[in-house]
């Protein structure tokens, strides 16, 4: 990837339809307007360590090959591209610190959000129950979103602009729109204006046209509630999928 002529740097993901660790990195790429080259290595049934170990340290994807510089873990890739893109974080310095807590909150919390309500943006599916703990971290976003929108105007969580902490939300504004979750009107508001952002509109139509299922992931959805509408491209073989990118 390092040699393609274009891009600075190159990402690698697992599924355009998952995208749940990758969007913040891929997002900050994106609405930086850093040139980029991504590279999808699919899923593997029950285990992805062999083949992620390929690129990535952790086994875990994302992962981002800069050169010779391997940078895993969305929050490193994330703060990598702040050191050369300071846009990546609000200038303000109340709103950088606000910006990186939530941002670092998403990051290591919301642990049953994560647990239920597993990212696939290709489907719409009406949970079984929502338990207490997801109540609440449902409410505790909420919180969140509109303490950043108050505090600093808006329309972004810190302000004027796209910054990380809108990459590392950008997940969670899709689990609402796949698992319906219910929102406050401002956060509700916030989630459509991202769902708008030209760099979700992208992925999600990847997304959508993907013709692979990883069956962990879709196993985890079924335990999670019933699938009511499936946007997603026509089934196709692993194989046929392999052989793209
Ligand atoms: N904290 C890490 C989490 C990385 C992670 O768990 N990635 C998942 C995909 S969302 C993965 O690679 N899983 C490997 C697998 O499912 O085999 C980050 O934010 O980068």
């Amino acid at each position: 990837m390092a040699d393609a002529p274009a891009a600075l740097v190159g990402i690698i993901m697992g599924s355009s339809s998952d995208w749940s660790t990758l969007a913040p990195a891929a997002e900050v790429l994106a609405e930086l307007g850093i040139p980029f080259e991504e590279r999808l290595v699919p899923f593997q049934e029950g285990s992805s360590w062999a083949s992620f170990r390929m690129f990535s340290p952790t086994g875990r994807v994302p992962c981002l090959h800069d050169g010779g510089t391997v940078v895993w873990d969305s929050l490193g890739i994330v703060e990598y591209l702040a050191e050369r893109h300071p846009g990546a974080w609000p200038a303000d310095r109340a709103a950088r610190a606000w910006a990186r807590c939530a941002a670092a909150e998403m990051h290591s919390g919301f642990e049953t959000l994560r647990r239920i309500c597993t990212m696939n943006c290709g489907i719409r599916v009406r949970l079984a129950a929502i338990p207490p703990e997801l109540e609440s971290e449902i409410a505790r976003v909420g919180e969140l979103w509109n303490e950043g929108l108050e505090r600093f105007g808006g329309p972004f969580l810190a302000g004027r602009t796209f910054t990380a902490v809108d990459a590392f939300f950008a997940p969670v504004v899709l689990r609402a729109q796949t698992y319906g979750l219910g929102l406050a009107p401002s956060a509700a508001e916030y989630a459509a204006r991202m769902l708008e952002r030209p760099a979700i509109q992208a992925w999600q139509a990847e997304a959508l046209a993907e013709t692979w299922r990883e069956p962990g992931h879709e196993a985890e959805v079924r335990a999670a509630g019933r699938v009511i509408a499936d946007l997603r491209a026509a089934l196709g073989t692993k194989a046929e999928a392999r052989a793209t990118p």
